[in-house]
């Protein structure tokens, strides 16, 4: 910007509550999924962040680099639903970088599914060189075992309580056959927000489904639930299975830790002005 008299003139800032509000009003929707758009908000920001490589630096949300060719990863399947949603509220806000509406989608999701506060801080360049995009096989492979799962999230940062409370979010939203093969809900609520995972990963006989699809697991009980085979690894492992019981008593504790590890997850790989402070928004039914 130019500069006049010596101080530089910044441009308006934009006012990122009133693009929290209009990505709010456009969450319900009767005739999608369970009613809402949210939970494959929360997997869109999730994927594009969940690219980050500790090591080398590059993936993660900065660049919105799904805008290419990684929409066609296999892990990716569908969530062209989620972007496209988003595309009127970049249309009305042109100002906002994709990088950075796709991860604040994620905060309005969990959000307004009763779920916590998420501190977020607006600055993620979509301009990001070819040479830094990330390949395909990044994302946890749901097929996969406790290793797996471990060199994945360690590879982005976390270790393994933080991994734990973030698959936590598979309390929300459901598996599609066309999408990724598998299917159904881990949860009866899920466009809620709650320790529900835990407590049905502990609580339930799980079984392996017979049918044709993917190898997953069922309740005994209703058969209506499912979890993965990476789910089920969470209480295979001991370590992991101690954070499970940890947050499937204490909901306010999955709460909290699950704020603090999602808001770290949307930073991956960003640099953003230190004198930025990180943003609180208010749900849209207070
Ligand atoms: Fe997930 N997830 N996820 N997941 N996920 C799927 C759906 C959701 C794995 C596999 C799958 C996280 C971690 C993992 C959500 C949030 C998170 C699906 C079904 C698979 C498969 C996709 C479909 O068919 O639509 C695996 C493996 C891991 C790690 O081990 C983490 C971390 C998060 C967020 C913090 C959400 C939400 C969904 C539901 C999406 C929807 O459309 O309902």
């Amino acid at each position: 910007y130019p500069s006049i008299a010596g101080s530089e003139i910044k441009a308006a800032s934009l006012d990122y509550q009133r693009v929290y509000n209009e990505i709010a009003k456009l969450l319900e929707d009767e005739d999608y999924d369970d009613g809402s758009y949210g939970p494959i908000l929360v997997r869109l920001a999730w994927h594009a962040s969940g690219t980050f490589d500790r090591a080398s630096g590059n993936g993660g949300s900065g660049g919105a680099t799904m805008r290419y060719q990684e929409a066609n990863h296999g892990a990716n399947a569908g969530l062209q639903v989620a972007r496209n949603l988003l595309e009127p509220i970049k249309k009305k806000f042109p100002d906002i970088t994709y990088a950075d509406l796709w991860t604040l989608a994620g905060v309005v999701a969990i959000q307004e599914m009763g779920g916590p506060t998420i501190l977020w801080r607006p600055g993620r360049s979509d301009d990001k060189p070819e040479s830094d995009r990330p390949p395909e096989g990044r994302l946890p492979d749901a097929s996969k075992d406790e290793n797996h799962i471990r060199q994945v999230f360690t590879r982005m940062g976390f270790n393994d309580q933080e991994a734990v409370a973030l698959i936590g979010a598979h309390a929300l939203g459901r598996c599609h056959p066309d999408r990724s093969g598998f299917e159904g809900p881990w949860t009866f609520s899920p466009i809620v927000f709650t320790n529900d995972y835990f407590v049905k990963l502990l609580e339930e006989k799980w079984v392996p489904r017979k049918w044709s699809g993917p190898h997953q697991f069922a309740d005994e009980g209703s058969k209506s639930l499912m979890m993965l085979p990476t789910d089920m690894a969470l209480i295979k492992d001991a370590t992991y299975k101690k954070f499970v019981e940890l947050y499937a008593k204490d909901a306010a504790k999955f709460s909290s830790d699950f704020a603090a590890a999602f808001a770290k997850l949307l930073e991956l790989g960003n640099h953003f002005d230190p004198q930025s402070s990180p943003l609180a928004f208010k749900p849209s039914a207070e």
